[in-house]
């Protein structure tokens, strides 16, 4: 964090505030991981903390220290409405741009009086907060949490429960130190963290040992519609509403699918289409190695973003055309994907 949002921040946290700390729609990982270890941070240095997520959250993060006492906005609209009204700060997290947050609430939060500070590794953010700590360059969100703490000066008020949640929100965003986004300095963080009292292990078997029958077998079925377009380097899954439904899925039971499609010998660009009836659309993810932009490639053709080697964007049409689609533009893409190592 530069010295002069450090400073701006040290400012409106010198004294005891009330702070709303708030995630991106459908929260991650690292959503929660950085919004929560943020909060048990703030409530050390005396201010009140509360940590408010636009909609629900995965079960393989319900065990996290401080997750009871999140608020789902989408639950709980009036109380959240009261929250954000009577805050002096609301930090933004692991997000770039204030619709991210979906719905009525981006609404809420654009007329609400506080003052915002936003921590993100997002490309292009937006500008709406007084102290905007941005760096694309970083894991997580939850790295960047740590380095927050560090510049005010407060590292080693690194707590068991900061701890856990920093390191499971790095985890999981760097698909377990694996992203070329992990760099030296993010090992360094999560020695720290475990030296704080993060346990790898349980961490890893509390986040990735909780798959469903269900889920294993809808793995199942993704892995058997993967597709693969050798010659352009790219496969993509499928999923359509009847087979999420015959699998009695649940929000979250087909994150990483497309990881699996990403790990076939020679392939630098992967996708997953799922149909959502009830939204009437189909949301994508994409992942890429190298210098393939998957960022660049969902604001071109998806209305979506993210960052190089992992975006999400979405398709108003029905499943089949979105395949067409994505399969006729492919081929302008040819050089770049050939050459992305
Ligand atoms: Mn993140």
């Amino acid at each position: 964090m530069n010295n002069e949002t450090t400073q701006v921040v040290k400012k409106l946290l010198a004294s005891p505030q009330k702070v709303a700390i708030v995630g991106h729609k459908n929260p991650d990982g690292d959503a929660i991981g950085s919004c929560l270890g943020l909060s048990f941070f703030l409530k050390s240095q005396g201010h009140s903390a509360t940590v408010i997520m636009p909609n629900d959250f995965p079960d393989f993060l319900k065990w996290l220290p401080g997750c009871d006492e999140i608020v789902i906005y989408e639950k709980e609209v009036e109380n959240s409405k009261k929250i954000f009204e009577k805050a002096d700060i609301i930090f933004t997290l692991d997000f770039n741009s204030l619709d991210r947050v979906g719905g009525e609430l981006q609404s809420v939060l654009e007329n609400a009086a506080a003052k915002f500070v936003m921590i993100d590794h997002h490309q292009q953010p937006a500008d709406y907060a007084v102290a905007t700590y941005s760096d694309v360059k970083m894991s997580s969100t939850s790295e960047m949490v740590y380095h927050f703490m560090d510049a005010m000066d407060q590292a080693e008020k690194l707590s068991k429960e900061i701890a856990v949640n920093l390191y499971t929100g790095i985890m999981t965003d760097t698909g377990s130190f694996r992203f070329s986004s992990t760099t030296p300095t993010t090992h360094r963080v999560a020695a720290k963290l475990i030296e704080a009292g993060a346990q790898s292990a349980i961490i890893n078997q509390n986040v990735y040992d909780t798959n469903s029958s269900e889920r294993m077998k809808l793995l199942g079925v993704a892995l058997n519609n993967l597709v693969i377009l050798p010659e352009l380097h790219t496969a993509y899954i499928t999923l359509t509403q009847k087979e999420l439904d015959d699998h009695n899925f649940k929000k979250g039971d087909t994150e990483g699918f497309v990881n699996y499609a990403l790990s076939v010998k020679g392939i630098v660009f992967a996708a997953i289409f799922i149909e959502n009836k009830q939204e009437s659309i189909v949301k994508i993810s994409f992942r890429s190695k190298g210098n393939f932009s998957v960022n660049d490639f969902a604001r071109n053709h998806y209305s979506g973003g993210g960052h190089i080697n992992a975006a999400g964007g979405k398709s108003s049409q029905d499943l089949n055309n979105t395949i067409n689609e994505f399969i006729s533009i492919l081929p302008r893409y040819k050089n770049a994907l050939t050459n992305a190592l």
